[in-house]
C-alpha cells in the first residue's frame, strides 16, 4: 500500500510538470485530491493496511495531499502573473510621446453670419422661430398670395414632393404659421434652409434665407427703412450707404429691394459689383393686405413690414467668397480660414 502511494505521488509530479494551462491543472486536481480522486480513493482503503503501518500510511496520505494542492496552486498563481506579465507588455503605453491634441473647430462661415444677424435683431425685440423644411404647397405658395399659375411657382424653382408638398423655396410659411396661431403685435425672425432647383457659381440647390416679420397697429414705410438701416450699419459698418430701390414680391406691396454702396469699390464699379458700384443686400417691402386675410389678419387694422436675404450672399461679400458652392464643399483648407 506505502509503495502504491509513492507511485502515485511520482505519478501526480509528472503530471504536474505537463500540465500547462488553468485546465490541466484542475484536472490534476480532480483526478487526485476530488472527492472521487485516486489518492481519495486510496486513503479511503486504509483498511486493508496492516494496523502497526495505519499511523505512518495516514500521516504520508496527508503530506502527499498537502504538498500536491500547495504545488497545483503555486502553478496556477505562477500562470495568472505570467498571463499579467504578457498585458503588461502588450499595453505598454510610451508615456514620454508627446500627445495628438485635438483641433479647435471653426464655427462655419454661415453660421457665423447667422448668428450675427440673430443677434442684432433679438437686440430689436424680433424672436427667432423655426418651422418644417418639408412643407405644404398652402403655407409655401398660396397663403403668401403666389396662385397655382404664378410663374414663380414654376417646376423650374420648385422642388415638389408631390402635388401639394415641396421642400420649402423661402421661410416665409414659417411666419404664415406662427401668424395664424397668435395676435399682433408680431416681431419674428427665421432663419434655416431653403430649397431651389438651381446650380451655379451664385447658386446652390439648399442655401440658407433669414426672414423677418414685424406687424403691429400703425406700422409704415418709414418703420421698414428705420429697422432695415439699423440692421445694415451694424452688420457693413457705420459709415455704410443705402439705397431702396422699388421691386415686386407676391406677398408685399410695396416692395423695396435694399443695396449697399459696394464694399470693395466703394462705388466707383467692379468685378463684384457687376460694375454698378451697388450690391444687392435684401429684399422687403409692407405685407400685402391679401396675406393678412389668409391668417385671419385686419388689414385695415394691423400692417406690417417684412424682409428676407441669403445668409450665403451676405457671407460672401463679407468674407470676399466669389464661389458659393465653396460653403457647402466642407473642404478644411477653405474653412479654417474663418
Ligand atoms: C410673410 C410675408 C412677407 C419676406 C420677403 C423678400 C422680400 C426677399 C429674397 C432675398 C434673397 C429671398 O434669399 S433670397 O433669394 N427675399 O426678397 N422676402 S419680402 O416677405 C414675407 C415673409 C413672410 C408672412
Amino acid at each position: 500500500m506505502t509503495a502504491e502511494l509513492e507511485a502515485l505521488r511520482n505519478q501526480a509530479e509528472a503530471e504536474l510538470q505537463k500540465a500547462g494551462t488553468e485546465e490541466d491543472l484542475q484536472t490534476v486536481r480532480t483526478r487526485y485530491l476530488g472527492r472521487k480522486g485516486l489518492l481519495t480513493a486510496l486513503l479511503r482503503n486504509i483498511g486493508n493496511v496492516p494496523p502497526e503501518e495505519k499511523p505512518q500510511f495516514g500521516k504520508r496520505c496527508n503530506e502527499i495531499k498537502e504538498e500536491l494542492s500547495a504545488r497545483i496552486d503555486q502553478a496556477l498563481a505562477g500562470l495568472a502573473s505570467s498571463r499579467r506579465d504578457e498585458v503588461l507588455l502588450r499595453e505598454r503605453i510610451d508615456v514620454t510621446l508627446p500627445g495628438r491634441g485635438t483641433r479647435p473647430g471653426r464655427v462655419h462661415p454661415v453660421t457665423q453670419v447667422r448668428e450675427e444677424i440673430c443677434r442684432i435683431f433679438s437686440g430689436l425685440g424680433f424672436s427667432v422661430v423655426e418651422g418644417p423644411e418639408v412643407e405644404l404647397d398652402y403655407y409655401n405658395f398660396e397663403a403668401l398670395n403666389i396662385p397655382k399659375n404664378h410663374p414663380a411657382r414654376d417646376m423650374q424653382d420648385t422642388f415638389y414632393i408631390d402635388e401639394n408638398i415641396v421642400l420649402r423655396t423661402h421661410t416665409s410659411p414659417v411666419q404664415v404659421r406662427i401668424m395664424e396661431k397668435t395676435r399682433p403685435p408680431v416681431r419674428i425672425l427665421s432663419p434655416g434652409r431653403v430649397y431651389r432647383r438651381d446650380s451655379d457659381i451664385s447658386h446652390t440647390p439648399m442655401f440658407h434665407q433669414i426672414e423677418g416679420l414685424l406687424v403691429d397697429r400703425g406700422v409704415t414705410f418709414g418703420d421698414l427703412k428705420g429697422v432695415l438701416t439699423a440692421f445694415l450699419k451694424q452688420v457693413f459698418g457705420d459709415q455704410t450707404v443705402l439705397r431702396f430701390r422699388p421691386s415686386f414680391f407676391p406677398f408685399t406691396e410695396p416692395s423695396a429691394e435694399v443695396d449697399i454702396q459696394c464694399v470693395i469699390c466703394r462705388g466707383q464699379g467692379c468685378r463684384v459689383c457687376g460694375q454698378s458700384g451697388w450690391l444687392e443686400i435684401l429684399g422687403s417691402g409692407m405685407v400685402d393686405p391679401e396675406v393678412f386675410k389668409n391668417v385671419g389678419y385686419d388689414p385695415e387694422e394691423f400692417t406690417g413690414f417684412a424682409f428676407g436675404l441669403g445668409l450665403e450672399r451676405i457671407a460672401m461679400l463679407k468674407f470676399g467668397i466669389t464661389d458659393i458652392r465653396l460653403f457647402f464643399e466642407n473642404d478644411l483648407r477653405f474653412l479654417e480660414q474663418f
